[in-house]
C-alpha cells in the first residue's frame, strides 16, 4: 500500500497525483484527521442551509435577509462513518454598489482560510441565474487563490420547485461550459425543508446527493499554498479586482 504521509511535503512526492479532474477514492492514502471542506458562493445562495442538512440540524445561522448573514468563517466539523469532516461556513461573495467584484475582506479572508487551514474540497454554492460574478468568484478563489489544485464541485440550491432538480444541468450545462468553468462533480438540490417539511423527500434526496459527491471526490490530504504563494496571490487577487472594476465602469 502506498502511503503519503499528510502535510505539505506529500504535495512534493513526486508520485502523488494531482488534480486532474479525476476522482480520488482509487488512491490508497493514510487519512488525515479530518478533512477541510470550504464551503463559498454569494450571500444568500445557501451555504449554511447545506451545512446544516448534512450536519441534520441547524448548527449554522441562517439568514432571511439580504444583507447577509454568515460575517467570518466558521468552522463546523461533522463526523460520518468514513471519515471526519470539517466545512467552513463563509461570509457571501458580493458584488458591491462601487462595481468591485466582492468585497476584499471576503476574498482575503478566503485566502486566509486555506493558508492557514489546508484545504481538500471547494464546495461551490450558487442559486438563481448564472450571472457574470459566477465565473469571476470561480476564477479568484479556484483559479487564483487555489491555483486549480483542488477539487472544485458546484451545489445548485433553490430547485424545489423543479419536476426533476437535475434539469437544471441539462439545461445549464453549456452555459456552464461557455462560461470556462470545469467541476468534479455537480449536485442539484434544495436545501430548505419547506414550510411544514413540504419539501422532506427532496430535502432527503438532497443531502443524500451531497454526501456522496464529497466522497467521491474530498481529496484525501489537504492542500496547502507553497510559502511564497500567499502574497503573489493577495497581489494577484487585487490586480484582478481592480481590472474587472475598471472594465465594468
Ligand atoms: N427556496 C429555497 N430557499 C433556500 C434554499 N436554501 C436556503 N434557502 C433560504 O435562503 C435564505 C439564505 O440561506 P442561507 O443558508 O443563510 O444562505 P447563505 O449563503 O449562508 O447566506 P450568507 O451567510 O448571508 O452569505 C434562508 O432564508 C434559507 O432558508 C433552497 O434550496 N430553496
Ligand atoms: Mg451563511
Amino acid at each position: 500500500m502506498q502511503v503519503v504521509r499528510p502535510g505539505r511535503m506529500a504535495e512534493e512526492n513526486s508520485e502523488y497525483p494531482k488534480f486532474r479532474g479525476e476522482t480520488w477514492q482509487n488512491y490508497s492514502l493514510e487519512r488525515t484527521a479530518t478533512r477541510n471542506i470550504v464551503v463559498f458562493g454569494q450571500t444568500g445562495a445557501g451555504k449554511s442551509s447545506i451545512i446544516n442538512m448534512l450536519a441534520g440540524s441547524g448548527v449554522a445561522e441562517v439568514s432571511d435577509s439580504a444583507s447577509g448573514c454568515t460575517s467570518s468563517n466558521k468552522r463546523y466539523s461533522i463526523p460520518r462513518e468514513d471519515n471526519n469532516y470539517t466545512f467552513w461556513d463563509t461570509p457571501g461573495l458580493n458584488e458591491d454598489r462601487e462595481g468591485s467584484v466582492s468585497s476584499q475582506a471576503a476574498v482575503q479572508g478566503l485566502l486566509k482560510l486555506v493558508n492557514d487551514q489546508g484545504v481538500n474540497l471547494l464546495m461551490y454554492c450558487i442559486r438563481g441565474r448564472l450571472v457574470n460574478i459566477i465565473r469571476v468568484n470561480y476564477d479568484l478563489f479556484w483559479g487564483i487563490i487555489c491555483r486549480e489544485n483542488v477539487p472544485i464541485v458546484l451545489v445548485v440550491t433553490g430547485l424545489e420547485g423543479k419536476r426533476g432538480m437535475d434539469e437544471w444541468w441539462r439545461e445549464n450545462e453549456k452555459a456552464i461550459k461557455k462560461m470556462k468553468m470545469v467541476f468534479a462533480g455537480h449536485a442539484c438540490i434544495t436545501s430548505w425543508k419547506g414550510r411544514e417539511n413540504v419539501n422532506e423527500t427532496v430535502y432527503n434526496e438532497s443531502t443524500e446527493k451531497v454526501w456522496e459527491m464529497v466522497r467521491a471526490h474530498c481529496r484525501p490530504i489537504p492542500w496547502f499554498m507553497p510559502p511564497e504563494w500567499p502574497n503573489k496571490a493577495r497581489k494577484e487577487v487585487m490586480d484582478y479586482m481592480v481590472g474587472y472594476k475598471s472594465c465594468s465602469l
